[in-house]
This record gives structure tokens, sequence and C-alpha cells, in this order.
């Protein structure tokens, strides 16, 4: 199984341009609103470290890609139609996309920083990009307040004393991917009794934002930062106390494509995520100058964002980890270190066999630590960057 990121955001703001960069597919961009229409899925990819470096080895990666000693794994990206405000309502497109959404294990919002684009995604000045992070998060809430309430609904329709309430919204909000032990603990960390005769419309919606922020974690994509009303914003608003909880990355997607399809015709060599890259044919002097500035951008905020943003998803808000395949004699049947995979942040040895294959969890006796050539037994909880040879009965 692959993690999924979901691009989220009003109309305008650069999410199929995102897409586009990290999957370098041709989906339409504009600066209309409602360019996009249907969801398209691509394949992004996420950077760790090789583990092959640290055994004197070369990998030999069976999907993905290896470069300048950062293994690029693969993930699921999906572009989906730009989101207004009363979406939950249905207007805009309504709520064809929050279904679309709804596989997304972590979503990243992509913010129009330069403050060009008004809620509609239409042409606009000085609009403060704040309204556009709290809108996103309002209108997301009240998507799942409404499945929320079928819930609570469905529960009052039967005889309290013949049913669970964490059961039956668990089965409601399933698509969510919550289920009823995550539901109960939310509930009682909020300090709610389990009947919902008790909770007033403030406690309905705190749960529906607190179930919300757990099973859809979520990066702000700052992007547009090449403008100058972008990085004005940009530097306003991480100073912002009111703001400090909310993850931002600094974006430039303009940045990445540029780069990349520079890279693609030969003219530099640029690494996805790197905050430099190397000009290596000849070039017009207008070429350069734009490079020159691209260079300028990466170098001042660590890389054009798209990669960071990314990883910030699935490393940070998701917490996941890489663990590598690994052979502990280092006898590779079919080369080295061909395999690493995402995990949850409490995967355990057995968990990785099981998630290489049902045969292998099945089989499972003990993993090698590779490195240290340790013994792990099967609820040893495995780390980011670990290699890790299953040994099973077969
Ligand atoms: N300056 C600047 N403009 C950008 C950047 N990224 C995207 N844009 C522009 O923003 C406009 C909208 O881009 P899209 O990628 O179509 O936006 P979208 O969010 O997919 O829009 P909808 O599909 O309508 O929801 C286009 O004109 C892009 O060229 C960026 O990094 N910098
Ligand atoms: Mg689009």
């Amino acid at each position: 199984m692959s993690y999924k990121i979901g691009l989220v955001g009003k109309p305008s703001v650069g999410k199929s341009s995102f897409f586009n960069a990290a999957t370098m597919n041709d989906v339409p961009e504009g600066a209309y609103p409602f360019t996009t229409i249907d969801p398209a899925v691509g394949e992004a990819y996420v950077r760790t470290d090789c583990a092959a470096p640290d055994f004197d080895e070369e990998c030999q990666p069976n999907t993905g890609y290896c470069e300048h000693g950062k293994r690029f794994v693969a993930t699921q990206l999906v572009d989906v139609a730009g989101l207004i405000p009363g979406a939950h309502e249905g207007k805009g497109l309504g709520n064809q996309f929050l279904t679309d959404l709804n596989e997304a294990d972590v979503l990243v919002h992509i913010v129009d920083f330069s403050g060009k684009t008004d809620p509609e995604g239409e042409p606009t000045e000085g609009h403060d990009p704040r309204e556009d992070i709290d809108f996103l998060e309002e209108e997301l809430d009240q998507w799942y307040l409404g499945i929320l309430e079928k819930g609570i609904e469905r529960f009052e329709s039967k005889h309290m004393e013949e049913v669970e309430l964490e059961v039956e919204l668990a089965e409601q909000m399933s698509a969510f991917g919550t289920n009823k032990d995550e539901l109960k603990q939310i509930m009682l960390g909020l300090g709610l009794d389990l009947d919902p005769k008790t909770w007033s419309d403030e406690d309905e919606l705190e749960l529906a934002r607190e179930i919300r922020k757990r099973t859809k974690p979520m990066v702000v994509a700052a992007n547009k930062l090449d403008t100058p009303e972008g990085q004005e914003n940009y530097a306003e608003i991480t100073e912002d106390p009111e703001y400090e909880d909310v993850t931002v990355v600094p974006c430039s997607v303009h940045a990445e494509k540029a780069l990349k399809n520079a890279a693609e015709q030969g003219v530099v060599d640029y690494t996805a995520g790197d905050e430099d890259f190397e000009i290596v044919a000849d070039v017009s002097d207008e070429q350069r100058e734009g490079l020159e500035q691209i260079r300028e951008y990466v170098n001042e905020f660590g890389g054009t964002g798209v990669q960071e943003a990314l990883e910030t998803a699935l490393f940070e808000e998701l917490g996941l980890k890489a663990v590598f395949t690994g052979d502990a004699s280092l006898n590779w049947t079919h080369g080295p270190f061909p395999d690493v995979f995402l995990l949850p942040e409490d995967a355990t040895a057995q968990d990785f066999a099981y998630h290489i294959h049902s045969d292998i969890g099945d089989g499972f006796l003990h993993g090698i630590d590779c490195r240290s050539k340790r013994q792990l037994g099967k609820d040893t909880v495995l780390d980011h960057n670990d290699v890790v040879e299953i040994v099973t009965t077969a």
C-alpha cells in the first residue's frame, strides 16, 4: 500500500502546477478558477537518505530511484478541484472533491501567499492568505460535522442501551479512516459525556474538528513566494503567534517547474529538493539571468519547497519512517538495497515483515538489524532508516 497525499485549496492557487511539478505530469493549469474538475492521481517521490553508502555499496532500487545518496520513494499525489467557501453546502463544485479527498492520508494545503487571488480564485490584490488558511479548515470541519451529525441521528434513532455511541459514530465516519477506539478517546479527551443529548452545537463542532485534525493532518505550502508580495506575507505570517501551530513550508512551484524542465533539457544538473544546482550547458544571457534568480530563491529558502512540503506531510505530520529490506550477510540475490518502505511510526519488525508480504509476516521468526547485526523480536519498534533482514520459517 502506498500513502496518498491530497492537494487542497481554493481555485487558482497552484494545485495542478504543484501536481505537475512533483509528478512531471501535464494536467491543465490556468489563471482562472476551476481549471481542474476531475481529480488526477500521479506518482510523486519523497526523499530519504540511502542506506547503501553506510555499507559501502551502491543500491539498485526496484522502485523509485537514487540520486546523490538520496533515495526517492514513491507516494501517490492527488490533485483535486478547487474549494470555495460554502463548498460543504454544494457551492462551487460542491461536495464532490470532498469525496475525492476521502482517501488522502494527509493534506498539503496550497495557499497563494502573493495575495493576488480572492476567495473564489479570481484575480485581486492584497488578499490576506490567513483567511485562506482559516477557511479551508472551517470548510473541512463543516464537512466532518455533517457526517458526524448523521452518526448522532443514527445513534439516537436506536435504543441507547443496545448500541454503543462510538460504534455508531465509527460506522458513519469509517471513510475517514477512524475507528471506535480512537473516537472514544477523542470524545473523552474533550471531556464529553458519551451521550450526545448532553452536547451543545459547539461541542459537536469541536468534536468534528478534533476528528478532522487526527484523520487529515495538514501542511500549508505557502506558494508563489517568487513574488515580492508572497515573501512579505510569508515573513509576516510566520511571525504571527496566532499561526504558530500551523506547519508552513515556503514554496515556489514555478521555481521547481523551471528547474525540472531545465534539467530535462540538459541545461542544469538539479536533484529535486536541493537548494542549489549547476548550469551545465551554454545558455543565453536571458536564460542565465532567469536561472540566477531561481538560484537566489532556492539558496534563501532551502529549496523550492515542493519536495519539502511532501516530506513534511509524510515524515512529520504523519510521522512515517522509511525502512530498507536488508541482507545481513550482504549476499544480495538481486542487487543491493532493492526496497525501502514507508511505515507508520509505531511499526514493529513483524509489521515490516507483513508489509513486505503476508507469507513473510506469517513465517516471521526474527529480524536482524543489518547495521548492528542484533536480533529483533517481533515487537521491536523499528527506527527511521533502519535496514532489516527478516528471517522466516520458510
Ligand atoms: N508566481 C507564481 N505563480 C504560480 C505558481 N504556481 C502556480 N502559479 C500560477 O497560478 C495559476 C493557477 O495555477 P493552477 O495550477 O491551475 O491552480 P489550481 O489551484 O490547480 O486551480 P484550479 O484547478 O482552478 O482549482 C496559474 O496561472 C499558475 O501559473 C508559483 O509558484 N508562482
Ligand atoms: Mg487545478
